[in-house]
Parts: C-alpha cells; structure tokens; sequence
C-alpha cells in the first residue's frame, strides 16, 4: 500500500500479545541523512519501551550508510544475542544513479539475510524522491517508520516464538 494512503505510526497495539521483556533487540542506525534516521531510530525505540522491552536490552549501533547496514545486521545475527535485528536507513534520490545501486543493494542484501538466518531482520529504510517525503514519514505527516518496524519486530518475534 502507497504510504501516502497510510500513516506508518497505526498498528494495532491489541495484535501484540506476548511478554516483551526477555526480548533482545539490536538496531543499528545509517548516519547519512541523520536528520531522518535518528528520527527513526527514536520511534522505533520508543515502540519497543512501550511494549516491554527494556532499556538495556535494546542495542543500538552506528554505521556510516544504508550500504552499510547488510553487513551490520550480519554481524548482529552471527553474534547470536538477539530476538530481532532492526536497519534503519534513509536513501534520497539523487543526481545520479547511486540512489539505485544503494536502494538495490540493501533490499537484497537484507532478503538474503531473511532467508538464511532463523532472525528476523526488520527493514526501516526509507527510499524517497526528496528530504521532505523522507521528514514526512519519519514523524512527520505519515507517521514514523521506526514505529512501523519495532511493532514489524516484536510481531516477528511472537510468531518465531510460536514454534
Ligand atoms: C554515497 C551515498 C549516497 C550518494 N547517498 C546515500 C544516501 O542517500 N543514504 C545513505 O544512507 N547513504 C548514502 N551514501 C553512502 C552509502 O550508503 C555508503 O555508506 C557508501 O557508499 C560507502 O559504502
């Protein structure tokens, strides 16, 4: 569904059942387009809180860019310490075809990551035309995707949990 037809901060609280407050979560964050991404980060850490995860259980990592963010969340699930991994990124179109190469690479690097590994890694990339559609969906006038992917996370890990 187009996110202009949806704000990114609705979800069901009801539809999350479990006790979150075993639930170790990573999230590592892109520092390009920071403006954007801690926006993001802050809304998915402040979804998980609000659904019982602790403070100390949720780790939260840096990288330089969304290209970067396959490798990380590798790391994260190689280290065997987590319920969930969370990217968060921001890609803008540019001039040339980076935007492309970037949008292409993370999408299928963290599809890989999906298939192989028994954790779920929660994409909170943002891919726009402009800065303003990526400050419109990161809490501004359609929600904020760091909300969409920490209820994505703990959604994933109750159905893991189930089996
Ligand atoms: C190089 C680059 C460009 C042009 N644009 C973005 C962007 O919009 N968002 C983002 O997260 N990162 C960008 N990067 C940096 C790449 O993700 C990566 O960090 C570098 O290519 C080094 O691998």
């Amino acid at each position: 569904m187009a996110t202009n037809l949806k704000n990114l901060s609705d979800y069901n609280a009801d539809a999350i059942s479990g006790d979150a407050s075993n639930y170790k979560v990573a999230v590592v964050i892109a520092e390009w387009n920071q403006d954007v991404t801690f926006a993001l980060r802050d809304g998915a850490h402040d979804t998980l809180v609000k659904h019982g995860v602790k403070e100390e259980n949720i780790e939260i990592y840096y990288v330089p860019g969304t290209f970067e963010l396959t490798h990380s969340a590798r790391i994260m699930l190689e280290s065997h310490r987590f319920d969930a991994v969370i990217v968060i990124g921001c890609v803008i179109q540019g001039e040339t075809r980076h935007f492309d190469f970037i949008c292409q690479g993370v999408t299928q690097g963290i599809s890989n990551l999906n298939a192989n590994y028994n954790v779920p890694v929660v994409f909170g990339v943002l891919t726009t035309d402009n800065q303003q559609q990526a400050l419109d969906r990161a809490g501004g006038k359609h929600g904020n995707k760091g909300d969409e992917a920490a209820y994505t996370a703990l959604k994933m890990i109750e159905l893991k949990n189930k089996f």
